[in-house]
């Protein structure tokens, strides 16, 4: 049941001192330029339990500079793509060696479950850089029979200096999502972590260069958004931005790169994705499915199944059984192996989600559980299902990021196709059915960069994802990550008194 805070966290882990909280640049930890420092809060308790440098404009100006100059006459983007390769399965070995002290950094500082970090997502950091360590010496060109006495070839240079803004909900998982592709293709870069979790950012920063990783090759400037942030996506001398992020903010990045260098973005924005469950499915899968698609870590994911369409001859049942689970979670310290659900991140957040509870409450929803925060202090809020749910209420159409599902009931598959598609946003769904042709013609239909066929929130680093509609667009993962941080160069040259 939902407990709230339960015991100490000293009961569950022991906390490991703070090591870095400078910014980290030209491969070396510096305070900022105007001295400023900037809370990190603990969500468990709205306390704050560090303060690190706070990066501004001049500071993103040393860092790019410290990052052009190892880009342009530095050795990493010279050096061969298995030498970059060998050095990055260094960097992932560090991390491994590391798991529990910085999987620790991330939960103090998130709220996400400490077995969550310390099995998926720190571990996941190291596969990441493997995966792209393997694929640099993989970068080809292409020779080109032009038309006669004429021929050409491609090279795939890397794009230069990436700026790399990422969000608080997978510190760690952001950070190498695009870090990693980056790196790999021979780009230096400067990485402004989101200001409530720049400490697992840090650590990486000093195993970059325990690693051998040159300095000025990967950077990191803590600070806000409007100041550090906005001085990456507009600076002159940043050659690509890649952000993850909300959609309001995504659109500043883009109109910033646009008034500035013409930069390119890639942009991995919000969602309001639709899960559709289909009368022949399996209802226990469904729910676990359905659950899991909205509740793992606490909503905060962009791919999140907040709106659940259920066909109605299974629609009370499914309403039951996830009533059933919510009672079962839960809610309480991340470091407590029992918990369920962390606090959420900040009390921005966690006020902009009990203020959508209201909402739905208002706009006429019937709310199945949940609806509450809990306790009086951290920032913990109940699993809260709301049901009949209608497509032009609040919660239906913009993005909670939080353990906030609404259940809908639908008839056929074409209302569902329908209805599904009735957001701005596109960045993923998922289908539940028995039946193949089902599951492909919604499959097909919906217009989102990433469905589930009776699976929900499965990632693997050779699959692609990103969004469509104001979900964003480029893509994470995979060679069409990688070759966001390539661009092509073509050459040509004349064969004189070819016969051909
Ligand atoms: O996001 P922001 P916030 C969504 C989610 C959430 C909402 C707001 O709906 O409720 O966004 O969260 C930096 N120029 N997502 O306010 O502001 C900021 O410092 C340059 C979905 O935390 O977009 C941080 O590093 N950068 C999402 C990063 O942008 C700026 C994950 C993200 O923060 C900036 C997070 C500016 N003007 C929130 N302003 C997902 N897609 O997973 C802010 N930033």
């Amino acid at each position: 049941q939902c407990n709230g805070n339960s015991k100490d966290t000293e009961s569950f882990v022991n906390i490991p001192p703070l090591k870095f909280s400078k910014l980290f640049i030209n491969g070396k930890f510096v305070d900022s330029v105007s001295g400023k420092t900037l809370e990190t809060i603990d969500p468990r308790t709205g306390e704050a339990i560090a303060r690190v440098s706070e990066g501004d404009k001049e500071d993103v100006d040393l860092a790019v500079k410290a990052a052009r100059q190892a880009f342009d006459h530095g050795p990493w983007p010279r050096m061969s793509g298995s030498e970059r390769g060998s050095i990055m399965m260094k960097f992932a070995d560090l991390i491994e060696q590391n798991i529990e002290e910085i999987a620790a950094l991330d939960t103090i500082t998130a709220g996400k479950l400490f077995s969550h970090c310390k099995f998926l997502e720190v571990p996941a950091a190291a596969r990441i850089l493997r995966y792209y360590a393997g694929a640099a010496d993989k970068i080809h060109g292409t020779v080109l029979k032009l038309a006669k006495g004429i021929q050409g070839h491609t090279l795939r240079e890397p794009i230069g200096v990436v700026g790399s803004i990422i969000p608080w909900n997978f510190p760690t998982l952001m950070f190498f999502t695009k870090a990693a592709p980056a790196l790999a293709a021979g780009c230096t870069v400067v990485v402004k972590p989101a200001e409530q979790t720049p400490l697992s950012a840090l650590y990486y920063a000093h195993l970059a260069n325990l690693a051998g990783i040159p300095e000025g090759v990967l950077n990191v400037v803590n600070g806000f958004g409007e100041t550090a942030g906005a001085a990456i996506s507009s600076h002159m001398d940043v050659d690509k931005v890649s952000f993850t992020g909300s959609t309001e903010v995504g659109r500043k990045i883009m109109a910033a790169a646009a008034a500035s260098n013409l930069k390119p973005v890639s942009l991995e924005l919000g969602g309001k994705s639709p899960l559709i469950i289909f009368e022949d499915a399996d209802i226990d899968e469904a729910v676990n499915i359905a659950f899991n698609g909205i509740f793992f870590n606490k909503g905060e994911v962009c791919v999140a199944s907040s709106r659940v369409y259920v066909q109605e001859g299974i629609y009370k049942k499914i309403e039951k059984k996830l009533v059933e689970k919510a009672n079962a979670w839960i809610v309480g310290d991340p470091f407590d192996p029992q918990v369920n659900q962390g606090p959420q991140i900040d009390k921005k957040q966690f006020e902009k989600i009990l203020s959508y509870i209201e909402h739905g409450k208002r706009e006429g929803a019937t709310l199945l559980t949940g609806g509450n925060h809990i306790g009086n202090k951290g920032f913990y809020i109940q699993p809260t299902i709301f049901s009949d749910v209608k497509e032009d209420m609040t919660i239906a159409k913009e993005e909670i990021f939080g353990p906030v599902m609404s259940l809908m009931k639908f008839k056929t598959m074409e209302e569902a196709i329908k209805r599904a598609n009735d957001t701005t946003y596109g960045l993923a769904a998922g289908v539940i059915t028995k039946n193949l042709n089902v599951a492909n013609s919604v499959s097909r239909s919906i217009r989102a960069g990433l469905i589930w066929i009776n699976c929900y929130g499965r990632f693997d680093l050779d699959c692609p994802y990103g969004g469509y509609k104001t979900s964003g667009f480029g893509r994470d993962f995979g060679s069409e990550s990688l070759n966001q941080y390539l661009q092509i160069k073509s050459v040509i040259t004349p064969i004189h008194d070819s016969p051909w």
